[in-house]
């Protein structure tokens, strides 16, 4: 990215030197584990050029649609539904957290043993790096699990935030709560753009987003042909980017991205020669620029052929129903949706494990890597359940605990090795 943004990231307060370094550092890393790649599709062209944009174009779009008067909307969990977002006018983005730089500012004010993704996203914030959060007139954050709930009770001191409140457990009591907090979270997106959100709006922007996820939804089902047609670590960067892209025009490029692969599966062309052993990863969300595991995977004689994650199926799998015309009814279609999600955080959790089970089957998955980060208990936890699951299916599974540091890469790598050995036998 050139000197032609400078002045935008100023103006935003960005810390100009050690915001160069973080573009310098990604743009390396981006080179080795993406750009390396043989065999890429033509459609992601377009995945490279918004990720070498990410912190430009994109951030100067956000402008422009401040300057029109759109309030920018940041958030952290795909808990939070966005069609309320877009419904009024607004822009929603998905605040990444997927980097250790800004770590030790963050353990300033953080325990150390707190999650890698916890760290980031307060590290980018203190170490103004993030272009993101400081062009967000609102942060929304939820109450998921303890680690975030109690880091925003400290980020609000730094951003505007709206927190809602999420429940842990899926009985019509906790569906109540889910639905008097979505109608909380309107009135507060209401107020703060000044736009009321009619039934016409809503219906509109569940269409938009539910597109978003169709196309995704699509470009899974391709993947999952043998041979792979596309590597795992490209589908996973096409989920990174939906978090921030416009949504019309992701879409968009999607279906054109599954154009192509169509032609590939059709022609029964994989990027990887057949044979290869396919994993399924499942477990943490994965954010920008978090490509280390994968990339460790993948360069170990195997293949990723679906995520069991909130940047993978967990945000994708289900849509809301379209077919109902009302106001009320389009907020219970939301909170049924919203609340079909099988995060570690509730308890208790079958639907996670029946999921994970019939992914890895439909996959034909050799075997799952289930990552989690060091000091998530939610996902650490459940691993237990997940193995003993998978056991029962016959599916073998590795379990990974890391954070974003590349000092454990090699120790990874020795890990992953042995798997795709134990699996290929
Ligand atoms: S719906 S997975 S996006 S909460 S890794 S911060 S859980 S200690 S990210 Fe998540 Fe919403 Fe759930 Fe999905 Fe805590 Fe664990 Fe850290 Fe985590």
């Amino acid at each position: 990215m050139d000197d032609k943004y400078t002045a935008m990231w100023e103006q935003l307060g960005l810390d100009i030197s050690a915001h160069d370094g973080l573009l310098k550092v990604l743009g390396q890393f981006y080179g080795d584990i993406y750009l390396s790649q043989d065999k890429r599709l033509k459609g992601m062209e377009y995945l490279d050029f918004v990720l070498s944009e990410v912190h430009g174009l994109r951030i100067q779009e956000l402008q422009k649609a401040k300057a029109a008067e759109k309030k920018i909307i940041g958030t952290f969990c795909v808990f939070v539904p966005e069609e309320l977002v877009w419904a009024a006018d607004g822009v929603c983005v998905g605040l990444c957290a997927g980097a250790e730089i800004g770590k030790e500012s963050a353990e300033k004010i953080l325990p150390r043993n707190t999650c890698a993704l916890i760290k980031s996203f307060v590290g980018f914030k203190l170490a103004k790096l993030c272009p993101y959060i400081e062009s967000c007139d609102l942060v929304v954050g939820e109450t998921t699990c303890d680690g975030k709930k109690k880091a925003y009770e400290i980020f609000e001191e730094y951003v505007p935030m709206h927190v809602m409140e999420l429940p842990q457990m899926k009985r019509d009591a906790d569906r109540a709560l889910f639905k008097s907090e979505v109608l909380r979270f309107k009135s507060k997106i209401e107020e703060i753009t000044g736009r009321q959100i009619t039934a016409e709006r809503l219906g509109g922007a569940i269409r938009l987003i539910n597109n978003r996820r169709r196309a995704l939804q699509r470009l899974n089902k391709l993947r999952a042909g043998s041979p792979c047609p596309i590597s795992g670590r490209d589908v996973l960067l096409v989920n990174q980017i939906s978090f921030y892209d416009d949504p019309a025009r992701f879409t968009e490029k999607i279906n054109a991205l599954c154009d192509e692969l169509e032609g590939r599966v059709k022609a029964e062309e994989g990027i990887v020669e057949n044979g290869m052993p396919r994993l399924m990863m499942s477990g943490c969300p994965m954010a920008v620029p978090n490509w280390k595991l994968p990339y460790v995977v993948e360069s170990s004689g195997a293949v990723i052929v679906g995520e069991e994650s909130c940047i993978g199926t967990r945000n994708t799998r289900d849509l809301v129903d379209e077919g109902v015309k009302n106001l009320g009814g389009m907020i219970d279609a939301l909170v049924d949706r919203y609340m079909r999600i099988d995060c570690a955080c509730f308890t208790p959790n079958p639907e996670r494990l029946e999921h994970i089970v019939g992914m890895a089957k439909e996959l034909q998955a050799d075997g799952v890597i289930h990552y989690a980060l060091q000091f998530c208990h939610p996902y650490t936890v459940e691993a237990y359940k997940v193995e003993k699951a998978l056991e029962k299916a016959g599916i073998p599974l590795l379990r990974i605990e890391t954070d974003y540091s590349m000092e454990d890469v090699e120790q990874l790598k020795t890990r992953v090795e042995a798997f795709v050995e134990l699996v290929r036998q």
